[in-house]
């Protein structure tokens, strides 16, 4: 049957480091090891604080409390919740602090030494010519942020990451807009942009179609390009009782997860849960019941494949597709025309598995298709997305309880940011016309900068005044040489910051870098909103910061503050902003979907953004009808060793993953090691053995690794359960070897395909 179908070979080689199952009882151990430390207190206050996970965007937390979901389930924080609030609730840095160390030290700290340095406590600021940061005034600081705001606004832009609340990005992207720029760079742009290209053309919305509630229902999962069991934890406890082996999940629902990704992670293979200590945690819970290893990239020809096979099979839904979508002819067009050699010598993945999956996908009444970076950071990650889509909907899989489409996005207001205007991509017809009749004027049309266009701009000496409401836009980026110097073209950058990283040390503006530590979700004075990727806003309380000496101030009072400062009243009395009802009422008057924020504070309800989650197969598209795209098989080379110009003949050419460590949140590493990859340390590469031995290299022997733009040298081999032809090394370390390829419809970079040479240096002995 099958089920018993797996990779020919499967690539699921371990080494010596590798557990069996993901998750389980080192997940309590990190548990009881933080939460019973002196830091212990302080952790559980936070972890029952009225107010979402830190996180990713699962979204857990909020007003029925810190482990609750939205679907009322308790025991819903995973230790990566731990970890991220354990960074937050750190010492503050002592005043003395950049007194004493010169920027030229503080360059030499790794990611993890400089999260470890403590929370930001003080504003400071780096004048140009100066070797280190130094105290600065609240006046001084707002005068010089008002002058670098008021230059022309397209030299003006601002960059974002998605922690901070919807009411802070709504304010960022009002006083962004109301100066004329557009200049609006957000991560999402390096994240699921494709995912919102994709979703905007073919249905009119931007995220995942399906509530929590709804992905209870499924039969089967599809999850392709998202290792979940590191990013997304909770997600794991769906699939585990989709699958019907929790003690505590009677219903024995018996659904299939099929599992697609060139890395056979472990954790996605079999995860043991705490939230099922008995039936999970120890022994671990069966997630997958296929896993698929496609070349990196070609996810496009595997789910062509899937189509095809399930046109040969007979599941195709042609009532389904001449009623609701449009288009589809041609895609069932190019999946008959598309030849089985040409999709699997693309994908790399057999006919039988091939058609295993559509069999299961086939033969299940809702199933639900999930996918994250493995799909998005690729040159042609909108491609990708339209090939789930157009899959979900060849079967009548899109509009329907239990069914749908669902990007597991990342951080954990990332999603937020986007319903709040935070884009250079341009806004939904709604929301413009709201905003302009807020402006009484229309907004520029210029295009602005995404982070990539935003990088490339400021490379051009085309930016004057940066302001960074969180997250690392130098290490995020591709190609840090040249991050490092676009950045230094600029003459004022601010960053919001709750800790320091690497960006704060190596992203310094051409006159003065200035850093304006900030309260975090949890410390703020008012109530905050957050949005989870399935669509469930949240509302956080109040808080108090443990930092009772420290200078930090809320990202809303900061940008309310500088906004008056350089708008006056204009359109808005922005210091009344400062109680954040006020924004909250704009939020309800101007973002489709949001008018229950206008509630919220009496009736303290979270809610479901409306028009987001498809329980009918009616689509926002002018016809009610989804529009479907072919897609284009992408075709993968790989330069020969010979093309690089290396100064040796021995080595091989791998296509480079880069993604993230168990214990990483993006930029900011927490520990060294990733224990369930058997990975020891930063510095690894994993390999497959036949790739390795095949150029004559060994496990734990050291090589250089060389990517178009840099190399780093020293980088042990580790043996894993990877297909040949692929490679993974950590994030954001490696982004100083490569510079992307750019996804054109998104700006997306293309982080998981990555052509590098591995070699052994010429006289060096391993
Ligand atoms: N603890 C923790 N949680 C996080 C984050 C974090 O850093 N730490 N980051 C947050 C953010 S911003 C994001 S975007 C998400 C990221 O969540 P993920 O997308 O799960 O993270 P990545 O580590 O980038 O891993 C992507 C997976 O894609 C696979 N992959 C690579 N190339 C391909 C391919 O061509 N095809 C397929 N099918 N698979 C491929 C990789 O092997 C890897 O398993 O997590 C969010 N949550
Ligand atoms: N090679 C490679 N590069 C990648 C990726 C990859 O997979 N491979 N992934 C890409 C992806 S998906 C993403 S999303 C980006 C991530 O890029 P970013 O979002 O830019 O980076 P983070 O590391 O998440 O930012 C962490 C910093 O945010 C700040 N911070 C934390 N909480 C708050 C808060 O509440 N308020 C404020 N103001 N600041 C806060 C802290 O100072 C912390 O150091 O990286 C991208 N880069
Ligand atoms: S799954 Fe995500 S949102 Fe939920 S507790 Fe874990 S990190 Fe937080
Ligand atoms: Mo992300």
């Amino acid at each position: 049957m099958s089920q018993a179908i797996h990779p020919t070979p499967p690539f699921d080689e371990k080494n010596e480091q590798t557990p069996d199952i993901g998750g389980g009882l080192p997940v309590i151990e990190y548990w009881a090891e933080h939460t019973l430390s002196p830091e212990g207190p302080k952790l559980w206050k936070t972890l029952l604080h009225h107010s979402a996970c830190l996180s990713c965007s699962w979204g857990t937390g909020g007003q029925k409390g810190g482990f609750t979901n939205e679907t009322g389930e308790k025991l819903q924080r995973c230790m990566k919740s731990v970890e991220a609030i354990s960074a937050e609730i750190m010492p503050g840095i002592s005043t003395h602090f950049f007194d004493t160390q010169p920027l030229d030290q503080l360059q030499t700290l790794t990611s993890m030494e400089a999260d470890r340095l403590g929370r930001l406590s003080f504003p400071v600021i780096l004048r140009a010519g100066s070797s280190h940061y130094e105290r600065i005034s609240w006046d001084e600081i707002y005068d010089l942020a008002a002058a670098a705001m008021r230059k022309p606004p397209e030299r003006v832009a601002s960059y974002s990451s998605g922690r901070s609340s919807n009411e802070a990005a709504y304010l960022l992207q009002l006083m962004m807009r109301a100066l004329g720029s557009n200049n609006l760079a957000d991560c999402s742009d390096l994240c699921h942009a494709p995912s919102t290209a994709a979703l905007n053309q073919m249905f009119a919305t931007k995220t995942s179609v399906v509530s929590l509630e709804s992905l209870k229902q499924a039969d089967c999962v599809v999850l392709t390009g998202a290792n979940s069991a590191y990013n997304h934890p909770r997600l794991m406890n769906e699939l585990i009782k989709l699958r019907g082996a929790s003690g505590s999940d009677k219903a024995k629902r018996g659904g299939k997860v099929i599992v697609i990704n060139p890395v056979m992670e472990i954790g996605l293979v079999k995860f043991g849960s705490p939230a099922f200590p008995i039936k999970s945690l120890i022994p671990g819970s069966p997630i997958s019941s296929l896993y698929l290893q496609p070349v990196p990239g070609s996810d496009v020809a595997l789910f062509v494949g899937i189509q095809k096979s399930l046109i040969e099979q007979g599941f195709l839904n042609t009532d389904y597709l001449q009623a609701h979508t449009e288009g589809w002819e041609a895609i069932v067009e190019q999946a008959q025309s598309t030849a089985w050699d040409t999709i699997t010598g693309t994908c790399g993945v057999s006919q039988p598995e091939i058609e295993a999956a559509a069999t299961m996908i086939g033969t299940s009444n809702r199933v639900v298709f999930g996918w994250a970076m493995g799909i998005t950071q690729h040159a042609n990650g909108v491609d990708n997305v339209y090939s789930i889509v157009n899959t979900a909907l060849i079967t009548g899989n899109v509009g329907k309880e239990g069914a749908g489409v669902m990007p597991v996005r990342g951080h954990s207001n990332v999603q937020g940011f986007g319903s709040m205007g935070v884009t250079a991509h341009g806004l939904k017809q709604e929301m413009q016309h709201a905003l302009e009749t807020l402006l009484g004027r229309s907004l520029s049309r210029v295009q602005g900068y995404d982070t990539r266009a935003l990088i490339e701009a400021a490379d051009e000496g085309k930016i004057d005044s940066l302001i960074c409401l969180g997250g690392n836009l130098y290490a995020a980026n591709p190609n840090s040489a040249q991050a490092k110097r676009a950045i230094g073209n600029i003459e004022t950058v601010i960053y919001l910051a709750t800790k320091p990283n690497l960006g704060h040390f190596h992203g310094l503006a051409k006159h003065n870098t200035i850093i304006i530590p900030v309260l975090n979700r949890f410390e703020n004075p008012h109530k905050t909103t957050v949005e989870s990727g399935n669509n469930f806003v949240r509302l956080n309380d109040q808080g108090k910061t443990h930092l009772t000496t420290a200078d930090l101030i809320a990202e809303v009072e900061f940008l309310t503050e500088l906004a008056h400062r350089v708008h006056g009243d204009y359109p808005v009395n922005w210091r009344k902003l400062q109680d954040t009802k006020y924004i909250r009422q704009l939020i309800g008057e101007t973002v489709p979907g949001y008018e229950k924020m206008k509630t919220i504070d009496q009736t303290g309800e979270e809610f479901t953004i409306a028009g987001r989650i498809l329980t009918e197969p009616k689509f926002a598209t002018p016809s009610g009808k989804a529009s479907m795209f072919t897609t284009p098989l992408p075709t993968l080379t790989l330069p020969d060793l010979s093309d690089w110009n290396v100064p040796t003949t021995q080595g091989l050419v791998l296509a480079l993953i880069t993604a993230r460590s168990y214990s990483q949140h993006n930029t900011v590493v927490y520990k060294i090691g990733d224990k369930y990859r058997g990975m020891p340390h930063r510095n690894c590469i994993l390999m497959n053995s036949l790739d390795a031995e095949r150029a004559g290299l060994h496990q734990h022997q050291r090589v250089t690794v060389q990517g178009n733009v840099g190399k780093l040298k020293q980088v042990e081999i580790i043996y894993g359960a990877i297909r040949p032809g692929a490679a993974l090394m950590f994030y954001p370390e490696v982004n100083v070897i490569f510079s992307a390829d750019i996804e054109q419809r998104s700006g997306t970079p293309a982080f998981k395909r990555v052509p590098v040479a591995i070699y052994a240096e010429e006289g060096v002995v391993a």
